[in-house]
């Protein structure tokens, strides 16, 4: 054979090579999961039925209705609690292998303590499901909370706010575990604290709706959360893991935060704003404390407030101990990024977690739109966000829990989110094969059209739309729908 023969042959085996290589890249691992997520209060509705105790967003919706965009409640919404075996089948048609869900603290526990009873009716309907999703083969990650606080924990004891909440909610979660863990592959103890903390006790857009103690209340709120996230994680692992083989974590606000430009400050500037939001939750649980950047700014702006100690709460030594390592994984929400950009610290006067992290935040101009205000359409962040949680925090296995796309209206032929789904997929793939970043699963946020929140009806996250109007709340599929089910069939994205 002559040497340009040869030349050619080589030439052409590297290009099948890189080809094979490119193709395979876009098949998901062999032991790749994918889910889809929902949540108690944003799709059950039977707000008071079989014994259920009031959370607080029933009382916040029925007596702040004007803080929801549309004035609507959850009372009935998508009905989940009357309809779930339709809502299970959904799951079945589209071959998912794990369904996220949360129980609702007070359909099980009407005044949130354990001492004051059980509520049957509300462990049946959990049982109901768990069943149900087992007989399907189904996987089942359940959220511990999703934040619908009982009512009753909040008047009398101030909720999150109160340290004793800790032993409250850890009697909560050992419950759960002894009467669902032998059907549970996945616990996660809290959706989201840094959002529901902000909201709830930092600018009051959120039940309970507090804002009366700005830079001081959401940091204890997270506080006791953290306490309460290891004393379950403890309960778990000394109880039940032996014999249930579960795993469990929590699940992260993950928005992924790019520096306006390549200077130092801004790098500085997007860093901090990540340590702020996931670094809050993640280095406890990871590392053993809170970030030292959140330490040394709200310490140093505490003293010049006229505080005797800082606004951030300190853990003892002992408590550094309990919630260091109390993850089998970590649970990342992410949907969108922030353009992140130095500024001059905010001027001390009042206290607050805006003016602790002191940075501008902003949207390009060139990100697309969803139907909430919020939700830029960048996919590379995906994988940004992944390849930061690798690098700072020791490669921990991640599962993506929630990813998704609104619409502002009721849309089946749902175009935009297809792509987004696309998108989004692609880039995790690059996290998965190129940065090498152990991502175990993926969720879509959320099987139905639902109650979002303060948004109301008016963001349209589902795969299956729910015309409101309707008694029935039938269920329609959108083509994200089948969307999807190829791509957890096939396990591919081409
Ligand atoms: C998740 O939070 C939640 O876990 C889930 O329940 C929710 O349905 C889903 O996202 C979609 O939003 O009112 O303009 O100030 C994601 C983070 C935090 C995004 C609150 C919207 C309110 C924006 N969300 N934020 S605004």
């Amino acid at each position: 054979m002559c040497f340009a023969t040869a030349v050619l042959i080589m030439t052409l085996f590297n290009f099948i090579l890189a080809f094979t290589h490119k193709v395979n890249a876009q098949e998901f691992p062999p032991d790749f999961k994918f889910g889809i997520a929902t949540a108690s209060y944003q799709i059950e509705g039977a707000w008071n039925e079989d014994g259920k105790g009031e959370n607080i967003w029933d009382h916040f919706t029925h007596t702040s209705s004007d803080k929801i965009f549309d004035h609507s409640n959850a009372d009935v919404a998508c009905d989940s609690y009357h309809k779930y075996e339709t809502d299970i089948a959904l799951l079945k048609e589209l071959g998912v292998d794990f369904y996220r869900f949360s129980l609702s603290w007070p359909r099980i526990l009407p005044t949130g303590y354990v001492d004051d009873g059980v509520n049957q009716a509300g462990v049946e309907y959990y049982n109901n499901i768990l069943n149900l999703l087992d007989q399907n083969g189904i996987e089942a990650m359940v959220t511990l909370y999703h934040w619908d606080l009982p009512q009753h924990l909040h008047e009398r004891m101030g909720g999150w706010l109160n340290e004793t909440i800790v032993d409250i909610f850890a009697k909560y979660a050992d419950l759960a575990f002894h009467i669902f863990g032998e059907r549970v592959k996945y616990w996660t103890t809290f959706n989201e604290p840094y959002i529901f903390c902000q909201y709830g006790y930092e600018n009051g857009t959120y039940a309970p709706g507090l804002a009366s103690n700005r830079g001081v209340d959401v940091y204890v709120c997270g506080h006791n959360i953290l306490k309460s996230h290891a004393a379950a994680y403890d309960i778990y692992d000394k109880t039940y893991r032996k014999k249930q083989k579960g795993k469990i974590s929590i699940v992260l606000t993950a928005i992924w935060a790019k520096p306006s430009t390549y200077t130092r400050k801004d790098f500085e500037a997007a860093e901090r704003n990540l340590q702020f939001q996931f670094g809050w939750f993640a280095h406890p649980i990871i590392k053993g404390n809170y970030p030292q950047v959140m330490i040394n700014r709200i310490g140093e702006r505490s003293t010049k407030e006229g505080f005797k100690k800082s606004r951030l709460p300190k853990f003892t030594n002992e408590e550094v101990r309990q919630i260091k390592d109390t993850y089998d994984f970590i649970g990342v929400n992410h949907y969108t990024t922030t353009m992140v950009k130095w500024m001059d610290d905010v001027q001390i006067g009042e206290p607050s977690a805006f003016n602790d992290l002191s940075v501008e935040e902003y949207y390009k101009d060139s990100w697309k739109s969803s139907g909430s205000a919020w939700l830029k359409v960048v996919p590379y962040g995906i994988r940004d966000m992944c390849k930061w949680i690798k690098k700072n925090y020791n490669n921990p296995s991640i599962i993506i829990t929630e990813n998704g796309y609104s619409d502002p209206k009721l849309i089946l032929h749902d175009f935009n989110r297809t792509i987004f789904y696309k998108e989004y997929l692609k880039y995790l793939l690059q996290a998965v094969y190129d940065d090498r970043v152990d991502i175990q699963g993926y969720t879509v946020w959320s099987l139905l059209d639902n109650f979002e929140w303060n948004q109301g009806y008016s963001a349209k996250f589902g795969l299956y739309a729910i015309n409101f109007t309707d008694p029935n709340r039938t269920r329609i599929p959108k083509d994200s729908a089948n969307f999807y089910k190829a791509i957890v069939k096939t396990r591919r994205l081409k």
